[in-house]
């Protein structure tokens, strides 16, 4: 039996892929609502698959709790945001996890940290966490980290075909939890050590920040000479070893937003690429506010009331709207007292979060003179002929309408 900590976005389809392969599951999260709601029967977030995946699992026998149980196999997939300040990685909640699995395991259990970590995190507050409760590690306790690897908007079909690391104290548990993760993993298990582990998972997440970087910074110096961004990584990505993706409103999302700040925290004057990297990325909400001003004025569109924002969420065809450039434009948009006014409507998210939010792209529509298209969801694709006679803003490179205008 495993239990697996933490069933947010990444804890809850890791426990379900368990359990729908026949591992017996009890997954744990201390958030009771958040257990009622999955013991009603009910996902928590929306993911291709996840529904179907959640039927498979509780048919298994998956259960879930708010108490942590005895076993000898744990799971750890608790959040580890960065702390604001130090840009070092909060380990809080993974140390507090692991301290709470030292009050019921048994000896002899293993421990799987699948938390996204900067290299040294575990040597640093989950060794100590274990060592304080007076247990030996390698020999009472043993320690394994797990990284994940799978995409919102394609986990269910990523965690079974990705290739995973696994970073282990010895060979032995390694293998362990290798087999483990193969009852479901049909990718490459790669084996390790624990510190390399760390600092492979958090290296993936920043080479693809900095290639996103480039991307914008080239958006930047091709909207200063008027040529255009997309032709040019189109055409150079022709070349056999080019591979440059797409320019946009700015990187949102828990991951690659997130984990290149662990670097620059630790690594203060070598993390030089990585650190401009993030600014850039950072400064793109910014961007694109100049850009809705100048095509205000070209436009002889004097109202912000009239501009509306077509997207919320971090990316397309996800509800999860955490560090999400629309958000930061927002927030910008406060900050010099313009907020407030601008129309804004995402069909991923019901809840109202911000001001002038709607709920249906018609009325959304009507309202707008410029509509500033921030995300590309399937919505929007499929109802482009909606936006004909707007002028529209598409951060994208979404929209083919003449006279569209692009970053
Ligand atoms: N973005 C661009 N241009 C692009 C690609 C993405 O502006 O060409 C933006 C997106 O719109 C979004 C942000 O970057 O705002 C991040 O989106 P993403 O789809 O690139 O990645 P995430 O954050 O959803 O998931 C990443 C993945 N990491 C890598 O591809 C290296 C995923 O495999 C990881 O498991 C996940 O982080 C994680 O949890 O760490």
């Amino acid at each position: 039996m495993i239990n697996v900590v933490g069933l947010g976005y990444i804890g809850l389809p890791t426990a379900l892929m368990f359990a729908s392969h026949g591992v017996e599951v009890i997954g744990t999260d201390y958030n009771k609502s958040l257990v009622d709601t999955l013991k009603a029967g009910k996902t928590t977030f929306e993911e291709d698959g996840l529904d179907e995946l959640f039927r498979a699992a509780v048919e298994k026998g998956i259960r879930f709790s708010d108490e942590y149980v005895s076993t000898d196999m744990y799971i750890v997939a608790v959040p580890t945001p960065y702390d604001k300040a130090s840009k070092k990685v909060d380990a809080g909640f993974v140390a507090k996890a692991v301290e709470r699995i030292m009050e019921v395991c048994p000896r002899g259990a293993t421990v799987v940290v699948e938390s996204t970590v900067s290299p040294g995190t575990i040597d640093k507050y989950v060794r100590p966490a274990v060592e304080a409760k007076g247990f030996a590690i390698g020999e009472d306790i043993h320690l394994a980290h797990a990284p994940e690897r799978i995409i919102p908007g394609n986990m269910v079909y990523e965690l079974k075909h990705n290739s995973r690391t696994i970073g282990a104290d010895s060979r032995e548990i390694g293998e362990k939890v290798k087999a483990l993760y193969s009852s479901f993993c049909d990718g490459e298990i790669v084996l390790t050590d624990i510190r390399t582990a760390e600092m492979t998972k958090v290296v993936e997440n920043t080479y693809r920040d900095i290639n996103i970087a480039f991307a914008n910074e080239l958006a930047k110096i091709c909207r200063s000479d008027n040529m255009d961004v997309y032709e040019i990584i189109r055409i150079a990505n022709k070349h056999p070893r080019v591979n440059i993706l797409s320019p946009g409103p700015g990187v949102g999302g828990h991951c690659i937003s997130v984990d290149p700040w662990f670097l620059v925290g630790d690594y203060p004057g070598l993390a030089n690429i990585i650190l401009s990297a993030r600014k850039i990325n950072d400064s793109m909400p910014d961007f694109v506010l100049e850009r809705i001003h100048t095509i205000m004025k070209e436009n002889k569109i004097t109202d912000v009331g009239r501009v509306g924002l077509y997207g919320l969420t971090y990316k397309e065809n996800v509800d999860d709207i955490r560090e999400s450039p629309a958000l930061q434009m927002l927030e910008s948009m406060d900050r010099h007292l313009c907020g407030g006014q601008i129309k804004v409507y995402d069909p991923y998210v019901a809840r109202d979060i911000v001001l002038n939010q709607y709920h249906n792209l018609d009325a959304f529509l009507q309202d707008v003179d410029l509509v500033v298209l921030l995300v590309g969801h399937d919505e929007i694709k499929e109802n482009m002929d909606k936006l004909q006679g707007k002028v529209i803003l598409d951060t994208r490179h979404i929209c083919f309408l003449d006279g569209t205008y692009r970053l």
